[in-house]
């Protein structure tokens, strides 16, 4: 570590983990966005919250800039270190610290995959609900930096809603302990739910605790085909009406096409322009008879063309391959993304606008939309057509993120649903949040980490 801040970061903390290997800064350096070229100073794994503390006060001191940094699944740029940041790689503190049984919650270290929540939780029979694709590889730090969403939101609601207590080090260098864990807390000013979707701004999370619930009773998943955009949100009321949810997807036949060519396997013949992947409570003979009417019904109305009913476990995870298998499916091709939300009863005016804004705008591009309809939010893919440079490219989606920021706010909505803002939106934040709550955002951000070294240039410019 030739670099003299280095070495000072040494002196003080001659047990901290130092990577700094060219083959290391690349990969720490970058997240799933891909777009811009790593170039941290180094990596920092601390052991534990001691460290992260001391690092960030050495931060300060020498005016470091860090990027907190988890599983790095993110897709908005958020975890990127393309400036001679100090990554700091929350991947060795993964360890579970405790489950309470009495108040229902896992302690947990920011470092821990989610799939690894999922299985502690299921442990003890219980329940940690935020769930979506990247589970085996994004990090629970990484889900309560940007609020994490993915494919139950319909029924659970967001990562905000399943953190009961957070231990964060703040820019300041500060270590704060957040809500305790408690239900009731009337007393001033809830920082827990600031620092949650702060995309490392605020503080670094060194210790969470979950909340967690009772398993869901058993599902049924149904794959349905539509024919046209108008039928989705037709047959979203039916189903929501008549089942109880716990996810309700869609993607086109677009998306379809990516990932059977990546392996998934085909469940209904014939090409349709819409599907929807759903899974529903189905715990008797009353609930799986009232899924059957319900499809019934959508089939006489025209609303839905096909469909199919997983039989078994195995087909109900092939059934979900379909729609969960997309990003990856598209990853080679490095999309440019967008991730937007309305509210659902502005959903179907939104898609008719969008659709149109997009064929305009695209005449040429690939756009694969799929995403959360049930909780009004799309994610469109749009690819690179073949001869186009990446330059251009990006700029031509740049401009016709400018004009989708503009339907968003004709229509109430939001330029980032769930992935976060990062460095991917960050154009486009005053699209969704109105300039006196940037001034507030910004004046916060000054008070947690008054020298600007948490993740500078992520959600707006840096000072
Ligand atoms: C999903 O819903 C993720 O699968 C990723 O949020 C979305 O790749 C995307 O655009
Ligand atoms: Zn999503």
């Amino acid at each position: 570590m030739s670099d003299p801040r280095l070495a000072e970061l040494s002196r003080r903390l001659p047990a901290l983990r130092l990577l700094a290997t060219a083959a290391e800064l690349e990969h720490y350096g970058r997240d799933w966005t891909r777009r811009w070229t790593p170039a941290p100073l180094a990596i920092a794994l601390p052991a534990g919250a001691e460290e992260v503390q001391a690092i960030v006060r050495w931060a300060n001191e020498l005016r470091v800039a860090i990027v907190p940094s988890g599983g790095r699944t993110g897709l908005s740029g958020g975890a990127v270190a393309a400036n001679g940041e100090l990554v700091l790689s929350l991947q060795r503190m993964n360890r579970l610290l405790d489950f309470n049984a009495v108040d229902r919650t896992l302690t947990v270290q920011p470092g821990m995959v989610l799939q690894h929540v999922h299985d502690a939780a299921r442990e003890h029979g219980l329940l940690y609900p935020v769930d979506f694709a990247a589970r085996g590889s994004c990090s629970i730090g990484g889900n309560i930096a940007t609020n994490a969403g993915g494919i139950r939101v319909i029924r659970y609601g967001n990562t905000r809603e399943w953190i009961a207590g957070l231990k964060v080090v703040a820019g300041n260098g500060e270590l704060l302990d957040l809500n305790r864990g408690l239900i009731k807390n009337s007393s001033g000013y809830d920082f827990r739910q600031l620092l949650i979707g702060s995309e490392g701004t605020l503080g670094i999370v060194v210790e969470a605790t979950l909340k967690l619930t009772n398993p869901p009773p058993p599902s049924q998943v149904m794959l349905l085909a539509l024919p046209d955009m108008d039928a989705l949100m037709q047959v979203f009321a039916l189903f929501r009406a008549r089942l109880v949810l716990q996810a309700f997807e869609f993607f086109t036949d677009h998306a379809l096409r990516h990932v059977l060519a990546h392996g998934a396997q085909r469940a209904i013949d014939g090409d349709y322009p819409y599907y929807v992947v759903c899974e529903f409570d189905a715990a008797d003979e009353r609930q799986q008879e009232a899924a059957l009417s319900a499809f019934e019904r959508a089939l006489e109305q025209g609303w839905v063309s096909d469909g199919v009913i997983a039989q078994s476990e195995a087909q109900a995870a092939a059934l979900w391959r379909l729609r969960e298998g997309i990003t990856e499916s598209l990853a080679p091709r490095r999309p440019y993304k967008n991730d937007v939300s309305v509210r659902v009863s502005a959903v179907p005016a939104f898609l008719h606008e969008m659709q149109a804004l997009l064929a305009r705008e695209y005449p040429q591009a690939e756009v694969v939309w799929f995403g959360h309809i049930g909780d009004g939010n799309l994610h469109i893919n749009v690819l690179r057509p073949d001869g186009l440079a990446e330059d251009a490219f990006i700029a031509q989606c740049e401009h016709v993120t400018t004009l989708l920021a503009a339907t968003l706010q004709r229509h109430g909505g939001s330029i980032s649903a769930e992935h976060g803002i990062g460095l991917v939106k960050r154009a486009y934040l005053e699209s969704t949040r109105s300039a006196a709550e940037i001034a507030l955002m910004r004046g916060v951000r000054q008070v947690f980490d008054p020298n600007g070294i948490l993740n500078p240039g992520k959600l707006f410019a840096a000072d």
